[in-house]
């Protein structure tokens, strides 16, 4: 039986907590409580860092194969209204100025297009390396690696050597969702499975990439598919060892048709908070746990440094994803913004590169 005492006797002593004490967890309404023991865990592993990075986000095309439910980021054709792809040789000229003010990322991900073949994406990694050597490229989720795979009947690992060999340097959390089949069946049938999502990752860490992971949240899951999500990360964490951030997402309800069925339903403050400091108390072995500002607005994700996350993110630049979903807040944030947010937070804002390495306290 899980209850306060026996959690907080298990955080204090850096013991794992179980699928009981997760769900038990969701179940309480203190999330005060809650967010102090995920302060104990994010204190201890990180003291008063909050990190993040200078990064700008590309989305090379939005035509998609594939009917997730959840999306409002996808056309069917390059017909429908608001199609677009961008060739690789175009993107340097879109994305120089960034670059020139400091850009050191790129989060490349997109829809999975039905006609452009792999060549295209590896095209896309080596003129962006080209162009700019020093820049890391983070692209690609374990479902577009599945895809890759699927077009060209390449193995997993096959695809990511050839990936690896145009310039990719680590992948993005995206496509989890909701792992438990009970969900996943119903919002997107079509991605790869909890199985494949996970193996694609292990394979990635192998190979000696970093990964990030995520978890979409507020929709129809209950908190058992949550738990249940997050110990199927950490258990492949205990295998892989390559996780090095969670990521969860708040489900945004415009434009899609799930967020219609559930009459356009947003996740609550409280429930975001809960998520976030629940997380941390749950993934002892992902090091880094990061409060989306694009999904949270600045303002929530500056409380959410309170519960138990210790990175923001970065300055992002061009996010569509969201934005299309009916998020309000900016597309990006400039350096100054989020460190007056992360230090009007009683925290120390520092600069990392897309793998964690500090370059610079502000
Ligand atoms: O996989 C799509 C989610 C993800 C909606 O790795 C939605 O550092 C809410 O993975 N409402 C892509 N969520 C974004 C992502 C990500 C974001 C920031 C950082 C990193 C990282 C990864 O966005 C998708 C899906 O889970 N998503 N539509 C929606 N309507």
């Amino acid at each position: 039986m899980s209850d306060w005492q026996s959690i907080t006797d298990k955080v204090y002593a850096g013991e794992r907590l179980s699928y009981d004490d997760g769900v038990w967890l969701f179940e309480q309404n203190d999330v005060i409580r809650i967010g102090k023991l995920a302060q104990v865990v994010r204190r201890r592993l990180h003291g008063d860092k909050v990190y993040f990075n200078k990064n700008r986000h590309i989305n090379p095309t939005n035509v998609c194969a594939f009917h997730c439910n959840f999306c409002s980021f996808a056309r069917t054709s390059d017909n429908e209204e608001g199609a677009y792809t961008y060739m690789p040789e175009e993107i340097p000229d879109r994305v120089r100025a960034d670059v020139e003010a400091g850009v050191r990322e790129f989060h490349i991900v997109g829809g999975l297009h039905p006609k452009l073949g792999f060549e295209y994406y590896e095209d896309l990694l080596r003129v962006l390396k080209r162009e700019f050597p020093h820049i890391h490229l983070k692209a690609f989720t374990a479902v577009e690696i599945d895809f890759f795979a699927q077009l060209t009947g390449l193995s997993h690992e096959e695809v990511l050597t050839r990936l690896i060999d145009a310039g990719l340097d680590s992948m993005p959390g995206g496509g989890a969702e909701i792992f438990h089949w009970e969900v996943r069946r119903k919002i997107c049938p079509e991605k790869a499975n909890m199985e494949v999502w996970l193996a694609i990752h292990d394979t990635a860490h192998r190979l000696g990439l970093k990964t990030n992971c995520t978890m979409l949240y507020g929709h129809i899951e209950k908190p058992e598919h949550r738990v249940h999500h997050m110990i199927a990360l950490r258990e492949q964490q205990d295998r892989s060892g390559g996780f090095q951030v969670f990521i969860p997402l708040a489900f945004h309800p415009e434009e899609n048709n799930l967020g219609r069925r559930l009459h356009r339903q947003w996740t609550t403050g409280v429930d975001d908070i809960k998520t976030l400091a629940i997380s941390r108390l749950m993934l002892d072995n992902i090091p880094h746990l990061k409060a989306y500002w694009v999904m949270l607005t600045p303002e929530l994700a500056q409380v959410a440094l309170s519960f138990g996350a210790n990175d923001m993110d970065g300055t992002i630049i061009e996010e569509k994803i969201y934005h299309e979903a009916g998020a309000r807040t900016s597309q990006q944030m400039t350096v100054r913004q989020l460190a007056k947010f992360i230090r009007a937070a009683g925290y120390t804002p520092v600069e990392r590169d897309t793998v964690y390495n500090e370059l610079a306290v502000y």
